[in-house]
């Protein structure tokens, strides 16, 4: 058993400071004692690890594999920590060693190896699925460099590298042992009347394991991430002959397959190296999945009874065809069987509306990158054809490109969108013709975030609070939360609330002085919008809007206004130009507002750079009002928006994604809503001058973009927002100017609810109260029931 007492506790972590970090206590640097702390904890992860495991064999338990290319897991030492159940004596027992605990939480480089929504919320069912006793598998690529680091220079965007892996990273394991070969490109010859597939280049993909535990330690799974390594030795013919660059061929090659993360979640080229990515990532897990099926004694044709495997977007939707591959050319299977048994174990989730994310291949690339599954990309399409009679512009193979959204859905048996509005549209607008074809097969399960990290690790004043008020137990089993609804008139209740809200406030204060060197009062209301950079998501619309706020309260310093912090973050995207001005502006408004002694306090705009994981850790539990504000349909789910509801933040927001959801539980009076609605974007689109018309009705809008257009925030370069004004009037893709009236009205009723002190803290309360729906846990219990078919094994 796990010896989990404090005096234990500390000699594992003085053992490993002397015997792992050969450091004693008086030269230690606080990365040594991090590493002591990380290993010691480590140790206490792997027995219920091993006990998973072997139980899953023993009872030769059903698996899910979540193949995807992002998991955005953020630091891991706290969370293991809180999930052991040994945060407070951890940090008791390094304040006896003299050390901060605190301190040592925030020395872990953020490992970000995704970009957002997507990466966090595979992190997040990762979690869930460990705290559920479901056996499962996350398989994704140990990227050396995660998403790039963001800094501004004078306002700009810059991006450097990130290397997370400069450090000994404590939480993994390395399988040398688990190592496949991965082909690319080369020919497709004939032997035997079979298929033959005779590669050209070839890659090892090696296993990374970092053990994730679950809630209260009763289970834990593992994810697996792939390090690609040359499957050649370094040349040393070549370097003998003085031929360096050439002998070092072999390694540069492989070594570019698992350098980089993509930066990009939203346009999408058509880059080799991507593709093969998606290749070295997917053909890896097959084939360890088929590995680990076989050692259990199976035959490969049961293998969707053992094993569901579920495609995070279109980016692994390569494992249809790879599947069928592995089972007919090295297992010897019926292409019909395979084709079957592949549909039976795979599942797809759909991320995304937006056309130009959905993955298309020239067939040209497709087929020298991947010659054998270009030929089974054919068969499986006409399969489809023969079998089903799609409409002649329905298929996977269309215009010399392949479309991974069809194989995807072709191939999976289930199809599920991610909040109830995007499924719905999915099933409406996204594969009409498919949907028809496959009734059933298009289901929902509403996005999810893991309540541990999301409250109770971040938000320790407020799980105080919630422990205090409704018991423990809660953080598995989220609607225990709906037990403080019946405290929200209770004047206490609502006193401790707002003095955790005030903690987190206060903290957060302090650190934006520190870090952005601004003053901002925690009277004031925080006003959060974090998440990627992009159109749609339209920082745009909360850019002018505090721009008007500024307007107004220069034309009448002496109103009653209700202080706020507007407060950004997030990356745009390195080749995404619009985004990249659009963080521009808010930081050239920043400076003007900030430094005008006539606003005051009365606003604040504070933009720090960097968002990640760790940030948004740190600023979600500080926030008043979250702003989830993205053009109706476009926003798929968002997670975001769940994790302000659970930290008590009521929601501005459109009728999009998950928000449906979130007004639908917490009831309308506790929600800003406003804003044209999906059925009403299109119309509105439709009529030509939408833009202009708008700006037209809306003085406020008019002085917005005049102030901006005289360069009133670039004085140094007036022309600087020249483009950006043009667009609002003449290409408003996202209906800016049309929400802007109906987003300033519903500021207003903010103002007017926060004034009430009483009435805000109410409102707030209640969206904790009613956040339960939103855990993971909930999320994917659906998957193991609706898509997975399996059962906890706890
Ligand atoms: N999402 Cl397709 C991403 O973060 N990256 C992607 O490449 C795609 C989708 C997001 C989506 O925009 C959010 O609305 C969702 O909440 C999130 O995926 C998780 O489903």
């Amino acid at each position: 058993m796990n010896d989990l007492t404090a005096p234990h506790l500390k000699a594992d972590i003085l053992r490993h400071l002397t015997f792992t970090l050969g450091k004693d206590a008086p030269h230690a640097s606080r990365y040594d004692w991090r590493m002591a702390l990380s290993f010691a904890i480590r140790d206490r992860i792997v027995e219920p690890w091993f006990a998973s495991t072997r139980k899953t064999w023993d009872t030769g338990h059903k698996r899910v594999y979540y193949l995807s290319m992002e998991f955005l897991i953020g630091r891991l030492l706290e969370d293991a920590t809180i999930n052991l159940g040994l945060r407070d004596m951890a940090e008791q027992v390094m304040a006896d060693l003299g050390q901060d605990f605190r301190a040592l939480v925030e020395d872990e480089p953020d490992a970000a190896l995704g970009n957002g929504g997507l990466g966090r919320l595979a992190a997040c069912f990762m979690e869930s699925m460990a705290t559920l006793g479901c056996p499962a598998y996350g398989y994704g690529i140990r990227y050396e460099h995660g998403l790039f680091r963001q800094r501004f220079e004078a306002g700009r965007q810059v991006e450097t590298p990130e290397d997370w892996l400069t450090q000994r990273h404590p939480w993994e394991f390395e399988r040398p042992e688990a190592a496949y070969t991965i082909g690319f490109k080369g020919e497709v010859v004939t032997r035997d009347g079979r298929e033959v597939w005779l590669p050209g280049e070839t890659v090892l993909a090696e296993a990374h394991d970092t053990p994730v535990i679950g809630w209260a330690g009763k289970w834990a799974n593992t994810l697996r991430l792939w390090a690609a390594k040359p499957t050649t030795l370094f040349d040393l013919a070549r370097f003998n002959r003085g031929d360096y660059a050439a002998a070092a061929e072999p390694e540069t090659l492989a070594r570019t397959l698992s350098r980089v993360l993509y930066p990009d979640d939203t346009t999408y080229q058509g880059k080799e190296l991507r593709l093969k990515q998606e290749f070295f990532l997917t053909s890896a897990a097959l084939q360890d999945i088929l590995r680990r099926h076989l050692a259990g004694g199976y035959k490969v044709a049961d293998l969707a009874q053992h094993v569901a495997i579920q495609m995070n977007d279109t980016h692994p939707a390569i494992a249809g065809p790879e599947l069928i591959r592995l089972l007919v050319d090295d297992h010897g299977m019926e292409f019909d069987a395979a084709l079957e048994t592949a549909r039976a174990c795979l599942g797809y989730t759909n991320h995304t509306l937006l056309p130009e994310a959905l993955e298309r291949w020239a067939t040209y690339t497709f087929g020298s990158v991947l010659p054998r599954h270009m030929q089974i990309v054919e068969r499986i399409d006409s399969w489809h054809r023969r079998t089903y009679h799609p409409p002649h512009y329905v298929g996977i193979v269309k215009h010399h490109e392949v479309r991974m959204g069809e194989m995807a859905f072709v191939m999976a048996h289930k199809v599920n969108g991610v909040s109830a509005l995007h499924s719905d549209l999915v099933q409406q607008n996204l594969f009409p013709e498919l949907n028809a074809l496959h009734p059933g097969r298009i289901i929902n399960q509403t996005n999810g975030v893991t309540p541990r990290r999301w409250l109770k690790m971040c938000n320790r004043p407020l799980s105080a609070l919630i422990t205090e008020t409704v018991g423990s137990g809660w953080e598995d089993d989220l609607d225990r939360l709906k037990g403080l609804e019946s405290h929200v008139g209770d004047a206490g209740f609502l006193d401790g609330f707002d003095a955790a809200k005030r903690a987190n406030k206060q903290a957060l204060s302090d650190w934006i002085a520190q870090e952005c060197g601004v003053q901002v009062s925690p009277d004031a209301l925080f006003d959060v919008q974090v998440k990627r950079i992009h159109e749609y998501k339209r920082q745009l619309l909360n850019i002018l809007e505090t721009i008007a706020r500024y307007h107004d309260i220069k034309a009448n310093p002496g109103a009653d206004w209700v202080p706020r912090v507007k407060i950004f973050g997030g990356k745009a995207a390195p080749g995404y130009v619009v985004a990249k001005e659009i963080i521009h502006l808010i930081n050239d408004v920043a400076a003007v507002v900030n430094a005008d002694p006539e606003v005051g306090d009365r606003l604040k705009v504070v933009y720090p750079a960097n968002y990640n994981v760790s940030l948004a850790e740190r600023l979600i539990p500080a926030s008043d009002l979250s702003e989830q504000i993205s053009t109706a349909g476009k926003e798929a789910s968002g997670t975001g928006n769940m994790k302000f509801m659970m930290n008590g933040a009521p929601t501005i927001g459109t009728l999009d994604g998950a928000n449906v959801e979130i007004l639908q539980e917490v009831g309308a009076e506790n929600f800003f809503l406003f804003g044209l609605t999906a059925d009403q974007v299109g119309p509105r689109r439709a009529n030509p001058d939408h833009a202009r018309d708008a700006i037209l009705a809306s003085q406020s809008l008019q002085d917005v973009l005049q102030m901006i257009a005289e360069g009133r925030f670039s004085p140094d370069e007036p022309g600087r927002y020249h483009q950006l004004v043009h667009r609002v009037w003449h290409h408003d893709y996202f209906l800016v100017a049309s929400d802007f009236d109906s987003y300033r009205s519903a500021q207003a009723r903010v103002d007017a609810a926060y004034a009430d002190r009483a009435g805000w803290l109410k409102m707030a309360a209640l969206n904790t109260a009613r956040s339960g729906f939103f855990s993971s846990d909930r999320t994917i219990r659906g998957y193991m029931k609706d898509i997975w078919s399996v059962a906890s094994a706890l």
